[in-house]
């Protein structure tokens, strides 16, 4: 989720997005724009807060079926290429990483990542907490990574995406996205996805309007730093932060909401943007599913669902789909 290239590169594609996303007759901002220095400061305590309960649900799931999540993929092969999409900080990859190595298991570890920064501290923090482990960091595009792995491979790939990013992406998107990931993949292959599933509307909405304010803040950036990147001069003070969740489609959308009628320029992209009161920016979608959804994702990409790993409460599920 982290973009690190050269400074050029992301303020190019920066002013591109924006400009393109802003100019439409519905404002939004696109979700990879909250991961600067600080957005990756805030999601980091946005992990740490009593409502945000994604991050201690997965990292449950893994501590107690680390054991039945290596039997499934190992079953039926000598061995696997384990590839992470979006590796981030590691904290809960590292559980899974460090009970395979422990059983022996023959595998290797290819984390993969557009920011050869995360790759470096991530290689760096395995090393030193699993040092037998066999990493590959891979510094390319996620679709492009899997070609290069399907050059020369003899044992099946699993591919990693959890954390429930996938709930990042439109629904149609997120089924494209699967689609393209299972169409690289082999027979016996295997997708391990982490999924946020539906539960009370009250607690979803309150992981996404915290108390504290750390959301409001993540979501603010945005604002912050298309003042700083792109020289705009969007007053904050006229902006509110409002999370919603829709039951009936399982869909949590936030927006940064204009309170009055103003105009807010962008000098390095020679764009001016004009609001209505109340217009909105829509800035992020977390989907959330059911087994019926998934289900279907699964099929149409044709894959089948092996089995559906959950924490205690039922609140997150990390997914194993075959090829
Ligand atoms: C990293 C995409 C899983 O949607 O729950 C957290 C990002 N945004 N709070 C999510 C996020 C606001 C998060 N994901």
């Amino acid at each position: 989720m982290t973009t690190n290239t050269t400074e050029k590169k992301i303020s190019f594609s920066v002013a591109e997005a924006v400009k393109e996303r802003l100019t439409q007759k519905e404002k939004s901002l696109p979700s990879w724009l909250f991961y600067d220095a600080e957005g990756d400061r805030l999601f980091q305590e946005i992990m740490n807060m009593p409502e945000y309960y994604l991050t201690n649900c997965e990292y449950d799931i893994f501590q107690k079926h680390k054991d039945d999540i290596l039997s499934i993929i190992s079953a039926d092969a000598a061995g696997f290429n384990l590839i992470e999409f979006g590796a981030g900080d590691g904290m809960k990859t590292e559980i899974l990483l460090k009970h395979f190595v422990k059983q022996n298991a023959t595998f290797n570890y290819k984390p993969v990542d557009i920011s050869e920064n995360v790759l470096s501290l991530l290689q760096e923090r395995m090393q030193k907490s699993i040092p037998d482990l066999d990493i590959k960091p891979i510094n390319k595009e996620y679709f492009s990574a899997l070609d290069t792995l399907n050059e020369d491979r003899k044992n099946p790939m699993v591919v990693l995406f959890m954390g429930g990013n996938i709930g990042n992406f439109e629904i149609e998107d997120a089924q494209s996205f699967v689609n393209q990931i299972a169409n690289k993949l082999r027979p016996g292959d295997r997708i391990i996805m982490g999924f946020d599933m539906k539960k009370d509307p009250e607690m979803i909405r309150s992981a996404y309007n915290d108390a504290q304010g750390i959301t409001r803040q993540f979501n603010m950036n945005l604002l912050t730093r298309l003042n700083n990147e792109l020289d705009a001069d969007f007053d904050l003070e006229q902006f509110k932060h409002y999370p919603s969740y829709d039951p009936q489609t399982g869909t949590t959308k936030s927006f940064l909401i204009s309170q009055k009628k103003q105009t807010v320029e962008l000098k390095a992209i020679d764009t001016t943007i004009h609001f209505k009161a109340w217009e909105h920016i829509h800035v992020e979608v977390s989907q959330k599913f059911d087994e019926d959804m998934i289900e279907n994702m699964a099929k149409e990409a044709g894959l089948t669902v092996e089995k559906y790993f959950y924490d205690e409460k039922k609140y997150f599920a990390d997914v194993v789909m075959r090829k």
